[in-house]
């Protein structure tokens, strides 16, 4: 397995986990990290023996954002130039296989983007979640006013983006930005039992599954019925749905194939 300066890599069964490792700075997502989790992720991604992902920080901090220190000097067409950007756009639409946030402290603005661009979290009783680039004189860049307002609503979102508010775990929950909460010693061992329990379910249904859901955030009603339609008579093709229903009728647990 690769080894990186900014993240830990490991196999747990059938679950990759990242574990973003600057903890002197509570996380900060510098390109060279983005750049490393990218590569991390699609390397499982590819890898036959995993199912599904972990991504994790540490219990006191997911992450604290995206790294002050290297945007302060930015100008306009450095940020329109870094690659930066591209490294979140391709979590979102490269990596195929599901991705679950662990999330044990700080989650803040690019750290709750990162979390909120993963399919769902799971979080510490001592998670905060917010996104408090508005202190910074600036707004969220990589999704942090569209991911957010589509989980948590208008009214949340605004005060979280105009005024700084954080969410506990618990409202996090509440408002349907996190799956789950568990104490600080467990959540990292629930979300990669999670992770497993998906990753060993048919691996194409899951896919599938993966992508028709995120089309309900990018297309109308009838659009996004008719892509889980075309989706889900794609299935029929598979071995895995003969497996699953002759299974089903046979009282016996399924065998999938992945085919
Ligand atoms: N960047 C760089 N360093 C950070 C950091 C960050 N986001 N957050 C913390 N650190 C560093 C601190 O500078 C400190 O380093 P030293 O001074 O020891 O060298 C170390 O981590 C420990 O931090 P603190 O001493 O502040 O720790 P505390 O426990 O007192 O406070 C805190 C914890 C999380 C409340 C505090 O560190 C904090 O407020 N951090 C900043 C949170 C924040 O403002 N986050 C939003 C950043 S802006 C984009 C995509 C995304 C973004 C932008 C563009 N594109 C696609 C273009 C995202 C932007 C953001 O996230």
């Amino acid at each position: 397995m690769t080894t990186y300066d900014n993240i830990l890599v490991r196999q747990e069964g059938h679950v990759g986990v990242v574990q973003l490792n600057r903890p002197k700075a509570l996380n900060a997502l510098s390109s060279p990290l983005m750049k490393e989790l990218l590569s991390a992720l699609r390397e499982f991604d590819t890898n036959s023996e995993v199912g599904c992902m972990v991504i994790t920080g540490s219990d006191k901090a997911f992450a604290a954002g995206a790294d002050i220190k290297q945007m302060a000097e930015a100008s306009v067409v450095d940020m329109l130039n870094n690659p930066f950007l591209e490294y979140w756009d391709e979590l979102t639409t490269a990596i195929k296989k599901p991705i679950i946030a662990a999330v044990g402290g700080w989650c803040l603005g690019g750290g709750c983007e990162l979390a909120m661009a993963c399919d769902m979290i799971v979080a510490s009783e001592k998670a905060k979640f917010g996104q408090p680039e508005i202190n910074l004189g600036i707004i969220p860049g990589a999704g942090g006013t569209q991911r957010l307002t589509r989980a948590v609503g208008k009214a949340i979102a605004m005060e979280m983006v105009l005024n700084n508010r954080t969410l506990s775990a618990q409202e996090a929950v509440q408002y349907g930005l996190a799956n789950r909460v568990y104490p600080v010693e467990t959540y990292l061992e629930e979300a990669i039992k999670l992770a497993e329990e998906i990753a060993v379910r048919a691996p194409v249904a899951v896919r599938l599954g993966k992508e028709a859901v995120n089309q309900a955030f990018e297309t109308s009603l009838t659009e996004g019925v008719y892509v889980e339609r075309r989706l889900f008579d794609m299935l029929f093709a598979t071995q895995d749905q003969k497996e699953g229903m002759a299974a089903f009728v046979a009282k016996r647990p399924a065998e999938w194939q992945g085919k």
